[in-house]
């Protein structure tokens, strides 16, 4: 077909066009260079970490254990028995953190509270001096321009709650640390997450036991601790209205597993949605709706949990936002089955990166948006961490050049672009991670990092992947 000069002219912006008055034009409209992919104005570009991975001083100022150093302690458990006794000593390099986060360009820092640092017996108590540590953490990202972005629970349960989350108790506790937190920083922190992914504290810790506290209890016992979870959750929030400067906006960081549809097709899509109510119904479902579903409640039958008199309502807590961890895809097929869908298996031969578990599936960035957008219509939605394990090495320029890492951030980022474009209300992007860290039961050996960190100096070294993520901040555009 011709393209004719008045056809072509109209497929242009009207500067692009001028440029090209006088000159041969090329064939066809395609051989011109694409717009970048831009993100809404006001994007927020930021970095995760979590306080177990990266503080170290696992006993100053008054911390006391949480069943993760128990857990990491205890032979057998984390590989070549690693701890996060020191991990990147972030307790003390807290500065020197802060000063590579301003060197990316990011807006936000999403970064965890040890529990057990500000109270040292889970309850009871605080310890002033765990409290200044986060002040000084506060403070120092403020002087930067960077807005903290605060997780309640990122796993480090203080030891010393008697029966950890097999008891109902446990989450009254949560409430009450909460509160103190929210009391003292909400001055200074406008964004609160309670939880950080209820599977990985109660499913792997309590019934596949590879995580903290390593048990391996009944499918009852295991949903009543997922229940507790989420009651805590709930109480969080509502200690969080209760005590934070009004407008602080309040949510969770969920792993809800991601259904990708097959194909797009409207009965694909469907299936996806449908999954992703059913598969996350313990958790995510539960608190969007303040209910278990009927399928859930059936398929546990005897094994559901108990539910306590007004326990739905607290749970299902009105939130302002709802904070996504993205990394691997559950691919979704329509069929006729009572839920009406089938998950696909994953073939033998599935890529993944470093991290055995991580599946390369860039349209989870999408479709972890979009599913939780058009079952619920959250406010505000948060990619709260995506990112990968690499192999990476130091070459022999002194350089660690993550090609595959930027190829999985390049093509996640934009399948986020994708989400944004269609307008689905996504604020922000948390980049897992800062810089490598105390993988859990991985140990030091996977690294998530955007700085390498040299676990026996400490130092940290930014990898390509920070020089790329630098330049996506500031164009505001994939790169
Ligand atoms: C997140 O979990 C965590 O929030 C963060 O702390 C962590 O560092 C980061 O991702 C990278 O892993 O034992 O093979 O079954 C991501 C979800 C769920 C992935 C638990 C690993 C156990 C893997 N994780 N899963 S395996």
């Amino acid at each position: 077909m011709r393209i004719t000069r008045r056809r072509f002219g109209q497929t242009l912006a009207g500067t692009a066009a001028a440029a090209f008055a006088g000159v041969t034009l090329p064939k066809f409209a395609w051989a011109q260079k694409p717009e970048l992919l831009r993100f809404p104005d006001g994007f927020m570009w930021g970095c995760a970490t979590a306080s177990y991975q990266i503080e170290g001083g696992v006993s100053e100022d008054g911390r006391k254990p949480s069943i993760w150093d128990t857990f990491s302690h205890t032979p057998g458990k984390t590989f070549h028995g690693e701890t996060g006794d020191v991990a990147d000593d972030s307790y003390h390099l807290y500065k020197e953190d802060i000063a590579l986060l301003k060197n990316l360009g990011v807006k936000c820092y999403r970064f965890s509270i040890s529990w057990s640092r500000v109270f040292p017996e889970g309850t009871g108590q605080p310890n002033p001096k765990g409290l200044d540590y986060y002040n000084r953490v506060v403070d120092e990202l403020l002087k930067n321009g960077i807005a903290p972005y605060i997780t309640l629970f990122h796993w480090d349960l203080p030891q010393a709650l008697p029966g950890g989350w097999q008891s109902r108790d446990t989450a009254k506790a949560f409430g009450d640390y909460a509160a103190y937190i929210s009391r003292h920083l909400s001055d200074r922190v406008g964004h609160f997450f309670t939880t950080n992914e209820f599977t990985c504290f109660t499913d792997i810790g309590y019934k596949e036991g590879r995580f903290a506290p390593g048990l391996k209890l009944s499918d009852g016992e295991v949903n009543q601790i997922r229940h507790y979870a989420i009651l805590a959750h709930g109480m969080g929030v509502q200690a969080i209205r209760a005590n934070a400067k009004s407008g602080t906006q309040v949510g969770l960081a969920e792993n809800a597993t991601v259904y990708v549809p097959v194909m797009e097709d409207p009965e694909q899509i469907a299936a996806a949605r449908r999954a992703t109510r059913e598969g996350n119904a313990p958790f995510l479902t539960a608190i969007l709706e303040g209910k278990y579903t009927d399928g859930y409640l059936r398929r546990e039958g005897a094994n559901a949990p108990k539910v306590e008199a007004g326990d739905m309502k607290i749970i299902g807590s009105p939130l302002d936002f709802v904070g996504l961890n993205a990394y691997t895809p559950e691919y979704v097929r329509a069929d006729s089955s009572p839920h009406g869908y089938v998950v696909e298996e994953r073939q033998a031969s599935y890529p993944h990166m470093a991290s055995d578990w991580l599946y390369i599936g860039p349209e989870v960035t999408y479709w972890a948006v979009r599913n939780v957008s058009d079952l619920w219509k959250p406010r505000a939605i948060y990619i709260t961490e995506n990112g990968c394990s690499a192999d990476d090495v130091i070459n022999s320029a002194g350089r660690i050049e993550d090609t595959d890492r930027v190829m999985y951030l390049r093509n996640h980022i934009t399948q986020l672009h994708r989400a944004a474009s269609e307008g689905y209300p996504i604020k922000g992007y948390f980049l897992w991670s800062l810089m490598d860290n105390f993988e859990w039961a991985d140990g030091y050996s996977k690294r998530f990092g955007l700085h390498y960190v040299d676990f026996k100096t400490l130092k940290r070294t930014p990898k390509l992947s920070a020089e790329w993520y630098t330049e996506v901040i500031a164009k505001n555009a994939v790169v």
